[in-house]
């Protein structure tokens, strides 16, 4: 207890005999201990996670232990609720010193309904705190990296375009709140072995390439789980490979020094708030507790290389320190330690009392709890129709026509939108343009054609030649309130993505518990009867997407109903995969006149597009002419008549429709292009068995592709992909049945 005579508070040595003023590269005495007290914060809630897991309180554990000095030098240098934060699991210092506290994370490894990151989604150490701007963390590996990129692009871009910025009634904006600052800096975080997924290196080619604010940090413990780093890094040093990336500040570090980290995040934070580039800093750091409490790491390495790491503990380097420079001596220690104890133990006793969630939560947040694309508000007349009605000519237009209509006059109306993928600018040397010495592509299928022209190379432009890319920073822009509008060149090239489009994009919103969201669209160019396609031009696989939740895929058979749901997509609050067929970007069939600038279709409606009374076939995309074709054959030569059912969208689908016109008819044939195991008619087969076999008078039948792939040969394209006559020969035997 500090006395009148001894006005010093317990523990701190005099300042009177120790430089009091002294400041350790611009950190004061006082921000030491403070220091001191968020690292030791951070490696005793570690400690008491082990001893709750150990007691089966808790469900699993990863320590930031080892780490603590760089989360610390990290959160002083950079500002909560300003810069951005994708950090990794070992970061739990950096969130105690944005704001964080011992109970959040607590709340997060017991599974409290309470923990504000996950309302118990996710595992412990998955950080999601968004009123400090650190974003919803997920388990792989570097998924983050091209996400921080978007999300510091989405900070440039509001810079530009502040109008956009605004909020706005009507559409998802009304519930996307922009926050930009002009100067702020997204932090992302990774360890050595992450740095092996190409997504880092994707990131750092486009960080460097557009100069973005982004500080990356990589912090090198010298294992990934217990392969060492020599086998994941060619050379062994990620500092000697990343060295040739333009426009980079690069710092390599002892990150177990507190003082010194705190120096190189300070320059390099500066450097990326001046606007000069990214930054990276690669941190040696240590991991004294195992990969995690499922880890053992005496199985793969000697205690000498354990005890020689022990040397650098970051937790007692700055203890060292404080009392080497007089200022704390050990009683100060001792005093803030057990305050650090007794505030823990308060919390780990709330943390045991919390509630968990209650099952009935499952499903909440999957999809934008503020705005329904299903609802009938969103059930328009086109614009056309009433010109019709007037006299007015309106010509057809085909359904490339129409998307790139509609996608212009979205961007007219939306200023968040942006545009890009491969080849989807005009030219991205736009000097050419200016000097009219080009026309411009505007995409391989030029379904962007001129947008670039008309809205400008900050809104349109081209991606590098990498998918990931491309939907991982859709991911970031519109974390921060952008509404990207990405274009995949072809269905079959979308794998590269696939990490982001099944373990990102679709679970911002739920694994958040409605913390963030990124509603963006992903356009896609699908499906064969390209004559000469082969097996790389061909593909389907709509089903893959449909079996993920957290994601509309809508896959429309004609212009209209392309622009119609477009529309709804780009003004949706929730992520929309847009399946465009290829080979109905200019077929004759389904053209329409443009329905105008306000013209919208619910998601989850399907279109009869034939009534009738003897047989319903279920069927969407290209399929859809071909099994008209079919039914109409079949009306005139036996008079049978079909109902066909075009569904329009895959997920959320209308249920409904189906079940009204097999109960009418009795008889269902489910047909689509990709191939027949393991496809999307199997989901609607199988419901039509499950909930309406009491009606059907007939198996549920399904004519789909063979299970192969798309052959180049015309005569063999034709055998493999579902034809008219296929069709009629199954809606012929079914209605014989
Ligand atoms: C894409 C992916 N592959 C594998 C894993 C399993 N896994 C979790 S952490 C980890 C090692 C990560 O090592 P490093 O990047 O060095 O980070 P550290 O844990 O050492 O801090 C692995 C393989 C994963 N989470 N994600
Ligand atoms: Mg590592």
């Amino acid at each position: 207890m500090a006395t009148k005579t001894d006005p010093k508070p317990a523990g701190v040595v005099d300042e009177k005999f120790r430089n009091a003023d002294k400041t350790y590269e611009g950190l004061s005495r006082t921000q030491l201990i403070e220091a001191y007290r968020i690292m030791y914060t951070s490696r005793r809630v570690d400690d008491r996670e082990i001893l709750l897991k150990r007691q089966q309180k808790i469900f699993f554990q990863i320590s930031g232990a080892g780490h603590e000095a760089v989360g610390l030098a990290a959160g002083f240098t950079m500002k909560p609720g300003y810069d951005w934060f994708y950090p990794y699991y070992r970061d739990r210092a950096l969130c105690l010193a944005l704001g964080a506290t011992p109970l959040d994370m607590l709340l997060m490894a017991v599974g409290a309904a309470a923990d504000p990151q996950s309302g118990g989604r996710q595992m412990p150490s998955h950080w999601s705190f968004p009123k400090l701007n650190v974003v919803t963390q997920s388990s792989p590996t570097g998924s983050q990296i091209l996400q921080a990129v978007g999300c510091a692009e989405g900070g440039r871009y509001f810079e530009s375009h502040p109008e956009a910025a605004k909020k706005t009634e009507g559409d998802y904006r009304q519930f996307k709140d922009v926050q930009f600052q002009g100067d702020e800096v997204t932090y992302v975080s990774l360890g050595d072995g992450a740095t092996s997924e190409g997504e880092f290196w994707e990131a750092m080619n486009t960080a460097s390439n557009r100069k973005l604010p982004v500080l990356f940090v990589v912090q090198d413990n010298g294992y990934a789980i217990s392969v060492p780093v020599e086998v994941q890094t060619a050379g062994g040093n990620i500092s000697r490979l990343i060295s040739g990336f333009p426009n980079f500040h690069f710092e390599e570090i002892d990150g177990t020094d507190p003082v010194a980290s705190y120096a190189a995040f300070a320059r390099t934070v500066a450097y990326c708030r001046a606007g000069e580039g990214p930054g990276f800093i690669h941190a040696h750091v240590i991991r004294p507790y195992s990969h995690s409490l499922s880890d053992d790491e005496r199985l793969y390495r000697p205690d000498a290389e354990r005890e020689r790491d022990a040397t650098r503990d970051p937790i007692t380097r700055m203890q060292m320190f404080l009392i080497r420079e007089g200022i704390l001596d050990e009683k100060g220690i001792n005093k803030l330690e057990k305050q650090v104890e007794d505030e823990l133990q308060i919390a780990v006793d709330q943390a045991l009392e919390a509630a968990p969630p209650t099952p009935d939560t499952i499903m909440r947040f999957i999809y934008s709890p503020d705005l329904d694309p299903t609802s009938s508000a969103l059930q328009t007349e086109p614009a056309s129709a009433a010109l019709a009605a007037d006299g007015k000519k309106v010509a057809p237009k085909t359904m490339a026509d129409l998307i790139n209509a509609t996608l212009r006059d979205e961007m007219r109306r939306d200023e968040r939108i942006v545009i890009f993928g491969e080849d989807v600018a005009d030219a991205s040397r736009e000097q050419y343009l200016n000097e009219k010495l080009i026309k411009g592509k505007g995409g391989v299928f030029k379904l962007t054609y001129g947008l670039q022209h008309d809205f400008g190379s900050d809104r349109v432009f081209n991606s590098p030649l990498a998918e990931a890319n491309i939907v991982g920073r859709a991911v970031g822009m519109a974390t921060r309130g952008m509404k990207p509008v990405v274009e995949i060149q072809f269905f079959d090239y979308i794998w590269p993505a696939m990490m982001q489009l099944r373990d990102e994009l679709p679970l911002m919103r739920w694994r958040s518990n409605n913390g963030f969201s990124s509603p963006c669209v992903i356009r896609v160019a699908i499906g064969g009867y390209l004559t000469g396609g082969a097996i790389y031009h061909s593909q389907c696989g709509e089903s893959i997407f449909t079996h993920t939740p957290g994601m509309h895929v809508i896959f429309p058979s004609n212009a209209l109903d392309a622009a119609g749901l477009l529309r709804t997509a780009i003004r949706c609050d929730d992520p929309v995969l847009f399946l465009e067929h290829k080979r109905l970007y200019r077929e004759t069939f389904g053209r329409a006149p443009y329905p105008g600038p306000d013209y919208t279709i619910p998601f989850g409606e399907a279109k009869v597009v034939q009534a009738g009374t003897d047989l319903t076939v279920i069927t969407y995309g290209a399929v859809v002419p071909r099994a008209l074709q079919a039914a109409q054959k079949l009306e005139r030569e036996q008079g049978v008549k079909v109902e066909l059912i075009d569904l329009r969208c895959l997920n959320p689908f209308d249920w409904d429709t189906i079940a009204a016109s097999v109960s009418k008819t009795n008889r269902a044939l489910v047909a689509y292009e990709d191939t027949l195991s393991w496809g999307y008619g199997a989901e609607i087969a199988a419901r039509i068995a499950d909930k309406l076999f009491d009606q059907l008078d007939a198996p549920v039948r399904r004519v789909a592709a063979k299970d192969v792939f798309v052959a180049y040969q015309p005569i063999l394209e034709d055998a493999i992909l579902p034809q008219a006559e296929g069709l009629l020969r199954a809606m012929k035997e079914l209605a014989e049945y």
